[in-house]
């Protein structure tokens, strides 16, 4: 008799536990993990080949280099452009699904980042990176459509995008 009734009532809390998942409607987010480096991306030639730009095109983004010709004492006609960028700079995720961000810096001293939701507003705190570091933060795309990862350091060429598909 005891065991029966001890079975009998295993056997609600099972159906009971099985009816409150299900009504929860709480689905596993999906991890998404993604490696992101801090890059710089550099062009250079010579006068001999092409005349530099006629405008400086650091005042076109903080996030563009120029060195102009001479810079190299070993090639006086040498001259370079740069670019900071996010690698890679879009990514695709779906709604609900939490990003783990793996944040490694190559290039430039010092980035101020910050990662806007689809309707501009800041998620989490911002942040500061540096070269030679490795940083990891996490987010949970809860609406659907583009998030930015900016880069105020190296606006507004530096920024990754993010698109949680619904
Ligand atoms: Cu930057």
């Amino acid at each position: 008799m005891f065991w029966k009734s001890l079975l009998s009532m295993l056997g609600v809390l099972v159906v009971s536990l099985a009816i409150g998942a299900a009504c929860t409607g709480a689905s596993a987010s999906r991890i998404v993990p993604v490696a992101l480096t801090l890059a710089e991306l550099k062009g250079s030639t010579s006068t001999a080949k092409l005349a530099p730009p006629a405008e400086d095109i650091t005042k076109l983004s903080a996030g563009y280099g120029y060195k102009a010709p001479g810079y190299d004492n070993a090639d006086k006609e040498k001259w370079e452009v740069a670019t900071y960028v996010f690698l890679p700079s879009s990514v695709t995720v779906k709604k609900s699904d939490k990003v783990n961000l793996r944040v490694f810096g190559i290039n430039g001293d010092l980035h101020a980042a910050r990662l806007l939701d689809p309707h501009g507003k800041v998620v989490g705190s911002p942040m500061v990176w540096n070269r030679g570091r490795e940083y990891t933060f996490s987010f949970v795309a809860e609406k659907s459509g583009v998030y930015r990862l900016v880069c105020d350091s190296h606006s507004p060429t530096m920024e990754a995008t993010f698109y949680a598909l619904p």
